[in-house]
């Protein structure tokens, strides 16, 4: 008999509850998709290398496929504040455990989680080794970045005794940046090139990039460094091959 009782329970996907939790599951993932993945990378401005471009990408699709779970959450707790109060300290007949209770759903949450977990680091595994590769590049050029409050430094160790505050790269042409600080720790952040690393005092970081984009870009220190930490920012030029030969002669640089 209570087997029959089972049975005949409705699913719950029946459910008004549960039905209006599934609208608005697909409504805020898509809302949180757009905004913290597209509209996000959007702000961040034209990629001015590939690195940048494989990054706004990884950002765009880690996002939209942890959107869903955000959205889950979110519209749990919406259909919480909208369902109906219970007093008392016995449970509402409704209060029942069929989610916490179906192994169906324990294993495909676990398999649903596990599979992101593999995909996220895969794919950060790839994208990483790629910018390592640019490091151990011997047509890269060097150039050793020094930090110090609140300035940068290039040294363009390959023509010379070359040095400037503004950082002129050619385009196309992988680089190597060699960085250092002289007195705190700062960040060394390319921002349209999306590459960032810590400039420690007594020890040298390398990063490497191809900037694939004529035009000017924004160099910032991304690591509190003091009062005028939010003033330590300079501009990359990045000009044709030419145009920086020119550039280096133009400092007394060798070609
Ligand atoms: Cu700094």
């Amino acid at each position: 008999m209570s087997e029959l009782e089972v049975t005949k329970r409705p699913s719950i996907f029946k459910r008004k509850d549960v039905r209006l939790t599934a609208v608005l599951w697909v409504i805020f993932s898509i809302l949180i998709g757009y905004i913290a993945g597209t509209v996000q990378a959007r702000s961040m401005g034209a990629a001015a290398s590939e690195t940048m471009s494989t990054t706004i990408n990884m950002m765009k699709i880690f996002t939209w496929v942890s959107a869903p779970i955000a959205g889950l959450v979110a519209a749990l707790a919406a259909t919480t504040l909208l369902s109906k109060l219970h007093f008392g300290d016995t449970p509402p007949a409704e209060a029942d455990h069929e989610i916490r209770n179906s192994p169906r759903i324990a294993a495909a949450w676990i398999v649903v989680s596990a599979l992101m977990c593999l995909f996220a680091v895969v794919w950060g595994m790839v994208v990483l080794q790629k910018d390592d590769a640019a490091l151990l590049n011997p047509q890269s050029m060097n150039i050793n970045v020094v930090g110090q409050q609140w300035v940068w430094n290039f040294d363009y160790i390959d023509s010379g005794k070359v040095r400037s505050n503004d950082l002129y790269l050619p385009v196309n042409k992988p680089v190597v940046f060699h960085v250092t600080s002289n007195d705190v720790i700062h960040s060394f952040w390319i921002v349209q090139m999306g590459i960032k690393i810590d400039a420690n005092p007594a020890y040298v970081t390398e990063t490497s990039v191809t900037p694939n984009k004529i035009g000017v870009f924004d160099v910032r220190c991304a690591e509190l460094c003091g009062l005028l930490h939010a003033y330590m920012q300079t501009k990359v030029h990045v000009v044709s091959q030419a145009d920086y030969d020119t550039w280096i002669q133009s400092q007394g640089g060798k070609i």
